[in-house]
């Protein structure tokens, strides 16, 4: 562990990317790794892609990563992979599409997939965020379809995120979860080169014109194309002046502060229910005070009082 923190701070490519492995796979010095990576984060700006799949988000990526590495900044990015049967191709297309970074030492990728992380998709993810922030990437960029509960709390960690959408999906804004269109802070209508992209641009400023809570920023909705590159360069610019927006009003910091707390608290309780079920493996007490629930001896109130005592007097016991 030691030998390949020290690697990992002297910036070698492969200890990153054996830190990540031992992150997703909870190996043992998983606690260990992510403590001495807290005092080395929070320099990187978050930046979170979602939309449906086939949607142009890897495209994008792409696109703005160019856009970010001739400004000189470096850039990680992690590919969340859905892992459904249907798009199993879609991790070698973005293989592929992303291949001109890949000799670029400036830009480092990492695919994630929902089968793989043994403690949660959405921990794994902020956790590889945790590592490539460390290593001192300027952007940390996650891409993410859009899909379920876990997709949207991997999408609390992005300090910006996209939402984009395309022409021609329907009615782009009711086949996209109302969760998803509430957390964009831009929308980015990709595939402009073809047609309809006027219409869904449209939609989605009447349904922003609906919605009253835009103190401050309202999200800009931007045309873009990854065929032609229209657009991209307003892309980024929008994604500044969000990232402005938030250092300006002090809100970077206050959300990353409560974000702070708040994974504190996580890893507290985390803890705390594995010394619970550290507590039910053995045959002592609780699984007495639980037996004594179901022979209807004493209620499950009554018995979750006497285990949190006894879990208390355990630790003061072991401190002694
Ligand atoms: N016409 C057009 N096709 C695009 C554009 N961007 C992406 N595509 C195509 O859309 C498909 C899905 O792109 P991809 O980036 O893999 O989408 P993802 O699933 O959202 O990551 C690919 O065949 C791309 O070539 C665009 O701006 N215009
Ligand atoms: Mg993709």
């Amino acid at each position: 562990m030691e030998n390949i923190m020290e690697r990992f701070k002297t910036s070698e490519t492969r200890a990153l990317a054996r830190v990540i492995s031992l992150l997703e796979n909870q190996d043992p010095s998983h606690e260990n790794i992510l403590k001495e990576l807290f005092y080395l984060t929070g320099q990187a700006y978050v930046l979170g892609f979602t939309g449906s799949p086939g949607a142009g988000k890897s495209s994008l990526v792409d696109q703005v990563v160019k856009t970010l590495r001739s400004a000189g900044q470096t850039v990680g990015i992690i590919a969340v992979d859905p892992s459904s049967p249907f798009t199993g191709g879609a991790l070698l297309g973005d293989r592929i599409r992303m291949q001109d970074h890949a000799l670029d030492k400036g830009v480092f990728i990492r695919s994630m997939s929902t089968r793989g992380s043994l403690g949660g998709l959405a921990k794994a993810t902020k956790e590889v965020v945790k590592a490539m922030d460390a290593f001192g990437f300027d952007w940390v960029i996650i891409e993410t379809v859009g899909v379920g509960q876990a997709e949207l709390d991997i999408m609390h960690v992005a300090d910006t995120t996209v939402v984009v959408l395309t022409p021609g999906a329907g009615d782009a804004i009711q086949t996209i979860k109302a969760g998803i269109m509430e957390i964009a802070d831009i929308f980015a209508v990709n595939k402009c080169d073809l047609p309809g992209a006027d219409k869904v641009v449209a939609e989605v400023q009447i349904m922003l014109d609906q919605q009253s809570s835009h103190e401050g920023w309202r999200p800009p909705v931007v045309p873009v194309s990854c065929l032609n590159g229209q657009g991209v360069n307003n892309l980024v610019g929008d994604i500044q002046k969000h990232r402005a927006y938030l250092l300006d009003h002090n809100i970077l910091h206050s959300k990353r502060s409560e974000r702070m707390r708040a994974e504190t608290l996580d890893i507290t309780i985390h803890k705390w229910q594995q010394q619970i079920f550290t507590q039910l493996k053995l045959p002592d007490r609780v699984n007495e005070l639980l037996d004594r629930v179901t022979a209807r001896e004493m209620d499950p109130y009554s018995a979750s009082n006497k285990i949190l005592e006894h879990l208390k007097s355990e630790k003061q016991g072991n401190n002694c």
